[in-house]
């Protein structure tokens, strides 16, 4: 099965995708996920122009060996763009190679463990009551384990707490430079625990929660807000520091039994290595679609299982419906699954251009068994919504200095 073409398309049905098609001499193709929140083009561009010439006329079959060329025979070696653009290819060649066998890329992988993806919704508020009346509706529509945000009393704007929006975490179509925010440490660690009080008082032990800390405290405060998080009993606290220092976590693990977790913008095996030998972590969060593709994300997985880390790939609004139908297949393969972050399946724009077939009830996703991913992409509907500039918001203290998203 030769590679005949490989077209990289960019869209914005609400928010921008790169979207990457391998075309076949057999008439089949695959689809891939290259989105690189705010650095979109930057990928566009390593794609058309680096991959793409090599590609053409290969065997789609060769999946590793085209991992590894783009891997090691570029020279340079990881970083999100190069592990981005990897993985959109790797993504639509196992899409390929499951659509030749007629089956979907899980069984590929190994087979089914599990027969449905337990996930977790997000519930963000602009004050404690309204959070947790996001909290409630979770709960009533099934939900099982339920992240929250919660706007910090004191603070003009708190990142990812835009209430019922899709692209809470930055107005898409409005910004075109990185809009900015104020964060104060100390008011977010005085304010944190009362939100987790408030929510075990109110919707008792069952509902398991979860906090995405956004790498913004250093090791110390991180330990604290472990400590007194721990009477809530968090199913994780997602990136409470950065992890650069890998062995900074042990500082942080050493200090608090609240489980942890970090991954979302690891590019490679080789930023979660020590973090996970270690056992400084409980869950890593890295994503199909940054990461490199499955082909990489089976290896952190099984290195994961190794020592007793589980999976939790990074489910935000913006890895396209590939990236998400290619999460699908991980978990239904992966024995050391725990849980898959999930934020709906975004907007009317969205839907009209990528098809999926993916389903939510009670609590869990279950995947249709179709060939391949099991995800199509219409390239003359996505037209109608073109690429927008688009960034991340960057985050600064009072003083003016800026601080870790
Ligand atoms: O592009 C960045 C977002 O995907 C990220 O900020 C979302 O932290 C996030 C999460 O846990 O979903
Ligand atoms: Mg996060």
């Amino acid at each position: 099965m030769k590679i005949t073409d490989i077209k990289i398309f960019v869209s914005c049905p609400s928010r921008n995708f790169v979207t990457v098609r391998i075309e076949t001499d057999e008439g089949l193709y695959g689809l891939g996920d290259a989105t690189l929140n705010g650095r979109e083009m930057a990928v566009v561009a390593y794609l058309t122009e680096h991959i793409k010439p090599c590609l053409i006329g290969r065997d789609a079959h060769q999946i590793e060996d085209i991992w590894q060329y783009l891997y090691k025979g570029a020279y340079w070696r990881r970083g999100p763009i190069t592990m981005t653009s990897i993985a959109g290819i790797d993504m639509a060649l196992w899409d390929l190679k499951g659509k030749a066998a007629g089956m979907p890329v899980y069984q590929l992988l190994g087979g089914r463990s599990r027969d449905k993806i337990k996930v977790y919704g997000h519930a963000n508020g602009q004050s404690i009551d309204d959070t947790l009346n996001h909290l409630g509706k979770h709960i009533e529509e099934g939900y099982k384990a339920v992240r929250l945000q919660c706007a910090i009393p004191g603070l003009a704007g708190t990142y990812g707490i835009l209430a019922g929006k899709k692209d809470y975490y930055e107005l898409q179509s409005n910004r075109p430079l990185p809009p900015e925010q104020p964060w104060d440490t100390n008011k977010y660690l005085n304010f944190i625990p009362n939100l987790f009080k408030a929510a075990r008082d109110q919707f008792g032990s069952e509902i398991q929660l979860l906090h995405d800390v956004h790498s913004r405290l250093t090791p110390i405060e991180a330990a604290r807000l472990g400590k007194e998080l721990e009477p809530y009993n968090l199913l994780f606290l997602e990136d409470p520091i950065p992890a650069e220092n890998q062995s900074n976590y042990k500082h942080v693990r050493h200090h608090t039994t609240t489980p942890l977790a970090v991954g979302e913008v690891f590019n490679s095996i080789w930023d979660a290595k020590e973090l996970i030998e270690s056992h400084s972590i409980d869950y890593i969060r890295s994503a199909v679609t940054h990461a490199g593709g499955i082909t990489a994300m089976r290896r952190i997985t099984d290195f994961a299982s190794l020592h007793s880390v589980r999976i939790a790939p990074h489910g935000p609004p913006d890895i396209s419906p590939i990236g998400h139908a290619a999460h699908a297949q991980l978990n239904t393969w992966a024995p050391n699954f725990g849980i898959q972050e999930f934020v709906g399946f975004g907007g009317k724009a969205i839907n009209e251009v990528f098809e999926y077939s993916l389903a939510y009830a009670d609590g869990h996703l279950t995947l249709e068994d179709k060939p391949g991913l099991g995800v199509d992409y219409d390239d003359l509907e996505a037209k109608k919504y073109p690429y927008k500039r688009s960034y991340l918001p960057v985050s600064r203290l009072e003083d003016g200095t800026l601080w870790d998203w």
